[in-house]
């Protein structure tokens, strides 16, 4: 009983902040990679579009104990991946996609796995031009593969 009161709560907030930062920047297709057993890290994966130039300077997710947005780049042969530094640039008006194969947020020290139709809780934060920090939580379902309409890599199509 008490359970289900949080889990309400914290949905419930989750919506009103969603809504009160909806004109900053937009969120879409949102979704995270199940995980096994023993799996130790995931991609989460989004459409991000803001009004006005910013950046998404950090995630957090309660649970990962770390959380890093990523690029993959090939560097030769050989696909690298590795943490953006001082943010994720994000142009006014322009989408920009985090999706398999390309930009990523990384959930690292995963508590325990990620289970599929399930879904987790995460903390974008962004700055503005003028360096002003704002936070925007959201709920991200949990998919084996990227579903219809989400952020889903070139890479995805040919499976
Ligand atoms: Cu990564």
């Amino acid at each position: 009983m008490k359970l289900k009161r949080l889990t309400l709560i914290t949905l419930a907030f989750a919506t009103l902040s969603t809504a009160a930062l909806a004109q900053a920047v937009d969120v879409k297709g949102a979704w995270a990679r199940a995980t096994v057993p023993g799996q130790k890290a995931t991609g989460a994966f989004m459409t991000l579009t803001a009004k006005d130039r910013g950046q998404l300077v950090s995630v957090s997710s309660p649970v990962a104990g770390v959380v890093e947005v990523h690029e993959m780049k090939m560097d030769g042969d050989i696909m690298k991946m590795r943490a953006v530094e001082g943010g994720l640039s994000l142009p006014a008006g322009k989408a920009v996609e985090l999706k398999p194969g390309g930009y990523h947020v990384m959930l690292m020290d995963l508590k325990a796995p990620l289970q599929k139709d399930t879904t987790i809780a995460m903390t974008l934060v962004f700055k503005d031009a003028k360096g002003a920090l704002s936070n925007l939580g959201i709920m991200v379902p949990v998919f084996t593969t990227a579903p219809a309409g989400a952020s889903k890599g070139h890479g995805d199509h040919k499976m």
